[in-house]
């Protein structure tokens, strides 16, 4: 029997409970993620002769550092003690899953991206190139309908298949001003001996966006008066820049989401009746 350790992450209502609960069963397990009064899910499947622990994260829109929920899932995330994560995607809202699914493919977090709620986008017309999609986000996509147990079997063998995926983070240009200091915090990262686990460029467009988190995880690794200079050379940035690094980076994001959208979905024109 192989131990296969897989994460249901996504936005809240996207279906990762309802999907864990298919998944597991009764055999599940229900305590604290320490330190926080969050609660933590987990529950085992079997699929051939694999066995799989589940972990039900906490949904969230975003992964920054703004509530409990969201720095546990993130914490979680970053530490890697997992094979795959399957992110769990409202089919009929994908513009703002995506946004949550595009952060877990910039930590270079290895993703199998659930399509659930298949028979919502449907009832919307709404018709997804699953190929298409896959090609774009750099993931393998698969479509399920967890309230009527929908695409579970095809679920756990996609997971089976990809457990030991390993694809490089996705990188989103966000422009020769953010470019450039991106590459000279990461030249202070080697200087500073900074080694932590975590994807070198997405910590330092975390720094870019003052996520407090990256500052502290900054802090504990190169110590107060580095990370300084690092935070210095960043404000001086932006008092030259002439828009708002933070805009420009959330810009961006939502500039690759629309020309996924664009690409891989089909959706009634507006005012137009669904075909069925
Ligand atoms: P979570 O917040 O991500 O854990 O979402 P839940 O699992 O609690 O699901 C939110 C709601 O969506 C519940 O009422 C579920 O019954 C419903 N739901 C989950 N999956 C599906 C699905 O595939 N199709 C439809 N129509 N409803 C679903
Ligand atoms: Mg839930
Ligand atoms: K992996």
């Amino acid at each position: 029997e192989t131990e296969v350790k897989i994460a249901l992450a996504g936005n809240p209502n996207s279906g990762k409970t309802t999907l864990f609960n298919e998944l597991t069963g009764s055999r599940q397990h229900v305590g604290n993620w320490p330190g926080v009064t969050v609660e933590k899910k987990t529950g085992h499947a079997f699929y051939k002769e694999y066995a799989l622990e589940v972990i039900d994260l906490p949904g969230t829109y975003s992964l920054g550092a703004y509530s409990e929920d969201e720095v546990v899932a993130r914490d979680f995330l970053t530490a890697g003690q997992y094979d795959l994560v399957l992110d769990i995607i409202n089919s009929a809202n994908l513009e703002r899953n995506l946004y949550f699914t595009i952060q877990l493919l910039e930590m270079g977090v290895d993703l199998v991206a659930v399509l659930n709620m298949a028979d919502e986008a449907e009832k919307k017309g709404i018709k997804i190139n699953k190929h298409k999609l896959s090609q774009m986000l750099g993931a393998p996509v698969v479509e399920t309908v967890a309230s009527k147990g929908r695409g579970i079997e095809n679920l756990l063998a996609e997971t089976i298949k990809n457990r030991d995926l390993t694809e490089p983070a996705l990188e989103i240009n966000y422009g020769a001003e953010i470019e450039d200091l991106i590459t000279e915090i990461a030249k202070l990262f080697m200087e500073y001996d900074f080694t932590n686990q975590v994807n070198h460029r997405w910590a330092a467009v975390k720094l870019i966006e003052h996520d407090p988190e990256a500052v502290k995880l900054l802090e504990r690794e190169v110590g107060s008066s580095k990370a300084k200079k690092i935070k210095s050379l960043i404000a001086e940035r932006e008092l030259k820049a002439k828009d708002d690094f933070d805009n420009i980076i959330i810009d961006k994001k939502y500039e690759l989401i629309n020309k996924i959208i664009t690409e891989s979905v089909k959706a009634p024109a507006a005012g137009q009746e669904p075909e069925n």
